[in-house]
């Protein structure tokens, strides 16, 4: 259809590897909402910031150390040159996290831009100077933050309107409401001996939502209590759901919303 103007969100790339990114950014979720016209994701080479010869982009650091250094100068540059949409964000370990509630406000932002850094490290006065912040997508260090990006631009991308096939709203995903997903099963309804749980082969469409809410909050609680405390604890409303679904540990989780239960040493996230 179109190849910019009315797509519902512009994303722009820098990298020194555009091909692989374009390579994925063209798969998928991602590539259909792009040829629909939804998306308008455009990648482009940081290289072309680079005016020697050899398209150089790195240098070693001052004050001596191991590895190569992003310098400032082709960075620069190739920001000036390409004039991605702002905010701008470079990603790296030393960024905010990113979250899914960050990626419904990008998801509504009209555009932003993401520079993927390579190399040991990037010029401090890139992040002081140039970007307009910098995204985490996690406590562990890549090669490069072309990965990084395509986790935050997929992760995005996918809440726009339209870009899902659209069977259920994004928005009522239990992690966008701060809890983990209830288990799902499909046919056979007896797979090597293993079966269903008997509630969601009986047609009561209401008994089914609430079973589903009560093995969200349920799985929450057991694998991510940091979750369920940064919503403030269980509702009264919530401890008797999970009573009713003969679950033991709801109350005293209630009980200790302002005493927090051992397992929140992670830093909240939602
Ligand atoms: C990168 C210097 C950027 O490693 C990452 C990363 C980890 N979590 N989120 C991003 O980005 C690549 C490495 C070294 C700058």
């Amino acid at each position: 259809m179109s190849e910019t103007g009315d797509a519902r969100l512009r994303v722009d790339l820098v990298t020194i590897f555009p091909d692989v990114v374009e390579a994925y950014a063209a798969t998928s979720v991602l590539g259909r909402a792009r040829r629909a016209g939804i998306l308008d994701v455009r990648v482009h080479d940081l290289r072309q910031g680079a005016d020697d010869p050899r398209r150089s982009v790195d240098d070693t650091p001052f004050g001596g150390g191991a590895g190569m250094v992003l310098a400032p100068g082709p960075v620069f540059q190739a920001i000036e040159r390409f004039a991605p949409p702002r905010p701008l964000f470079l990603l790296s370990p030393a960024g905010r996290r990113f979250d899914q509630r960050l990626a419904r406000d990008l998801a509504g932002a009209g555009g932003f831009s993401l520079l993927c850094g390579r190399y040991e490290g990037v010029d401090q006065r890139v992040a002081d100077h140039l970007v307009d912040g910098e995204l985490s997508i996690g406590d562990y260090v890549l090669a490069g933050g072309e990965l990084a990006a395509l986790v935050v631009l997929e992760a995005v991308c996918r809440l726009v309107p339209g870009v899902l096939g659209n069977a259920a709203s994004p928005g009522e995903e239990s992690h966008a409401l701060g809890l983990l997903e209830y288990p799902q099963y499909t046919r056979p309804a007896s797979f090597r001996g293993y079966g269903v749980p008997e509630i969601l082969l009986s047609g009561d469409h209401g008994r089914i939502a609430r079973w589903r809410h009560a093995e969200s909050l349920r799985r929450t609680l057991e694998r991510r209590p940091d979750l369920i405390a940064a919503r403030g604890g269980l509702s009264e409303a919530e401890v008797h759901l999970l009573a009713e679904h003969g679950y033991r540990g709801g109350a005293a989780i209630a009980g200790a919303e302002q005493a927090p239960a051992e397992a929140s040493a992670q830093p909240s996230e939602e």
